[in-house]
C-alpha cells in the first residue's frame, strides 16, 4: 500500500515518536520477510526442545512469515519495553521473575500499541494493521534483531546494547511500506558464557539453544501437573519464572532498580508461599488475575508454592503442607509429597 500520500521517512519518524511517547525504550522497522530463524525453530521442535508446549509445534508453520498474522503485511514495527528490576532479599518468600512483578505486560503492550495503531489509522484511514505481543505466531526476537533492536544472546534473549535484556517485546504489523532499519549484525556476547554456566539445570547450551524441558521457567510457568524431582530440587526459590540467565549477564549490570516503565507492584516483588496456600481460588483470582502469574492458574501456583516451601525444609511448615497431600490436583499432591519428604529428610 502507498503510504497515504506521506513521505515514508517522515511517517516512520512520526511513528517512532508516537511509540516512544507510549513509554517504549526502543523501536525499529523490519521488512515483512520470512523469519531468519525459521529453520532453527524447526530443528528445535524436531529435537523436542519445546517440551510440552504443543502450541509451539502446532503454530510452527505460521511462524515462517508474518503474513500468517496479517495477509497484506509489508512492515514489522518492533518495540521493546524495559521492566523494573528491584532486587529482593526475603529468604522465606518465593522469587517472582521481574517481568511478572507488575500488571500483565500483554495488557500493557496491547493497549499502548493499540493507541499507536489508532493514531496511524487516523493518518492513513485505509491501512491495515495488527498489534502483537507474545501470543501471536511471530518469531519476535528474530524480527527485533532484524529491526536493529539488539542481538540474540547466548541465553537466547534479545539484548539491547543500552537497555540489556530485561525487556518485553511487541510489534505492530502494517501494510505500509516503511523504510527498514539495518539489522543488528554484531554478536556482543563475545567469549562470555556466564548465562550458560549459571543455569542450575543446564538448560542453555550450545550457545543460543534453550532446552525448555530443562528450563525452570518452563516448569513453573507453562507446565501443568507433576514434575520430576530434579525440578523442585533445582528451583533456587523461584515461585514463578526464573531470571538467573539474565541476572548474571554483564549487559544487565548497569540497570538501575527504578528503570523501566512496566511498574512493579510491591506485593509481587516476592510472594509468601504460605499465604498463597491459605488463599482459596477466589482470593487467588482477585490477587493474580490481572498479572502474568495467572498463566499458572490456582493449581499451578499452589504446586509452585509447595515446591518453594519444600526447598526451605522448615519443620513448622509440615502441618500446612500435609493439608495438600490428598488434594484433588495431581500436580499439587505430588508437590506436597515432595515437600514433606524434604522437610522430613532435613529435620531427622
Ligand atoms: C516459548 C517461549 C518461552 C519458552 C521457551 C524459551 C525459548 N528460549 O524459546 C519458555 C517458557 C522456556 C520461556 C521462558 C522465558 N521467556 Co519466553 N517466550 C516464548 C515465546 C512465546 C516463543 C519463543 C520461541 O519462538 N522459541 C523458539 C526457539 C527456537 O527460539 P530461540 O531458541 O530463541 O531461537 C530463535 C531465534 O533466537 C533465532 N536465533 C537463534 N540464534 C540465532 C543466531 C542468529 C545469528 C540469528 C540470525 C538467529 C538466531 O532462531 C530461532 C528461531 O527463530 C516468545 C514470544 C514470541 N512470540 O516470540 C517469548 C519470549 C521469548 N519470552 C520472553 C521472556 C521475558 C521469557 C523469560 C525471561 C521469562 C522469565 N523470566 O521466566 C524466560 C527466559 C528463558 C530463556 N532464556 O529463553 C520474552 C523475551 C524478551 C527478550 N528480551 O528477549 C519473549 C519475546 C516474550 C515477549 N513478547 O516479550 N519462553
Ligand atoms: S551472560 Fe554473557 S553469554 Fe549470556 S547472554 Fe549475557 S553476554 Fe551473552
Amino acid at each position: 500500500m502507498e503510504n497515504c500520500g506521506f513521505n515514508a521517512a517522515q511517517l516512520k519518524e512520526e511513528i517512532r515518536l508516537q511509540v516512544l511517547a507510549q513509554g517504549f525504550q526502543a523501536i525499529g522497522f523490519a521488512p515483512a520477510v520470512p523469519a531468519d530463524g525459521f529453520d532453527r525453530l524447526n530443528q528445535w521442535i524436531d529435537a523436542g526442545a519445546h517440551a510440552g508446549m504443543a502450541y509451539m509445534e502446532q503454530q510452527a508453520p505460521a511462524r515462517r512469515h508474518p503474513e500468517s498474522i496479517l495477509k497484506s503485511v509489508k512492515s514489522v514495527i518492533m518495540v521493546s519495553m524495559l521492566y523494573r528490576c528491584h532486587e529482593v532479599d526475603s529468604p522465606l518468600e518465593g522469587r517472582v521473575a521481574r517481568y511478572a512483578r507488575g500488571p500483565d505486560y500483554h495488557d500493557v503492550l496491547w493497549k499502548r500499541l493499540g493507541t499507536v495503531l489508532a493514531w496511524m489509522r487516523g493518518r492513513c484511514p485505509d491501512m491495515k494493521g495488527r498489534v502483537v505481543a507474545d501470543t501471536a505466531p511471530l518469531l519476535e526476537r528474530d524480527f527485533a534483531r532484524r529491526a536493529g533492536l539488539g542481538w540474540i544472546g547466548k541465553n537466547t534473549l534479545l539484548i539491547n546494547q543500552s537497555h540489556g535484556s530485561f525487556t518485553v517485546l511487541g510489534a505492530i504489523l502494517v501494510n505500509l511500506d516503511l523504510p527498514p532499519d539495518p539489522p543488528f549484525e554484531a554478536d556482543r556476547c563475545g567469549s562470555c558464557t556466564a548465562c550458560i554456566d549459571a543455569c542450575p539445570t543446564g538448560a542453555l547450551g550450545p550457545p543460543r539453544w534453550l532446552d525448555a524441558g530443562k528450563c525452570i521457567s518452563y516448569w513453573n510457568i507453562e507446565h501443568r501437573g507433576a514434575a520430576p524431582d530434579w525440578v523442585p530440587e533445582n528451583l533456587e526459590g523461584w515461585l514463578f519464572g526464573c531470571d538467573i540467565c539474565q541476572e548474571v549477564c554483564p549487559w544487565n549490570r548497569k540497570l538501575s532498580a527504578g528503570a523501566g516503565i512496566l511498574g512493579a507492584d510491591p506485593d509481587l516483588l516476592a510472594i509468601d508461599p504460605r499465604k498463597l496456600l491459605r488463599d482459596d481460588d477466589d482470593a487467588l483470582r482477585l490477587r493474580f488475575r490481572k498479572t502474568a502469574l495467572w498463566r499458572a492458574r490456582p493449581e499451578g501456583l499452589r504446586r509452585n508454592a509447595l515446591w518453594v516451601i519444600g526447598g526451605q525444609s522448615r519443620m513448622e511448615d509440615s502441618d500446612l503442607v500435609s493439608q495438600f497431600l490428598e488434594h484433588a490436583d495431581a500436580g499439587v499432591r505430588s508437590a506436597a509429597r515432595w515437600a514433606i519428604n524434604q522437610i522430613t529428610k532435613s529435620n531427622r
